[in-house]
């Protein structure tokens, strides 16, 4: 048997990160785990791609725009929709949500979901912070390991 994507293996790999203001004190926390698991996985820093974008619910054209490039092989969503803030959570997240599946299915560039949808915004920081959950360290992983199968051979 051949492992076709393990051990993670970052070293070839172009990442974007998609990154939402919205609530950046939580965006932030998802990034610095990210950036920092992508470090650790290989991943060369010439090789990440930044943008910034309004809230959760731009981000799945920006990882569209980011996917047609051709410049990254897998995208990175962070950000945060935390209901307790708005009446129209479930449209924002909901949207945000299949809107990133399309792009994941429409374009074959590997687009990870790290938007956190929590109930309050405590429950968002423990999820993103890099020395509780680090959802964003999660999503590197995931993106490397995407990669490794979109880009494999079989
Ligand atoms: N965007 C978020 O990323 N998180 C939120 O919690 C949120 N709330 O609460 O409304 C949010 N709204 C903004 C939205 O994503 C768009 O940027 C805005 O509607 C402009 O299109």
């Amino acid at each position: 048997m051949k492992e076709i994507n393990h051990p993670l293996d970052g070293t070839e790999i172009r990442v974007g990160i998609v990154a939402s203001r919205f609530n950046d004190g939580i965006t932030q926390h998802l990034l610095d785990g990210a950036l920092k698991r992508l470090e650790k996985l290989g991943v060369n820093d010439d090789n990440i791609s930044l943008v910034w974008v309004a809230g959760a619910f731009e981000a799945p054209l920006a990882s569209k725009v980011l996917a047609e490039s051709k410049e990254v092989d897998t995208i990175i969503c962070l950000g945060a929709v935390i209901r307790g803030e708005t009446p129209h959570f479930d449209y924002v997240a909901g949207e945000s949500a299949s809107g990133i599946m399309q792009v994941n299915l429409n374009t074959g560039i590997p687009v990870i979901f790290g938007i956190l949808t929590t109930e309050n915004y405590a429950q968002a920081l423990e999820r993103a912070d890099i020395k509780s959950g680090d959802k964003g360290g999660d999503c590197a992983e995931a993106a490397v390991e995407m990669a490794q199968i979109t880009k494999g051979s079989f």
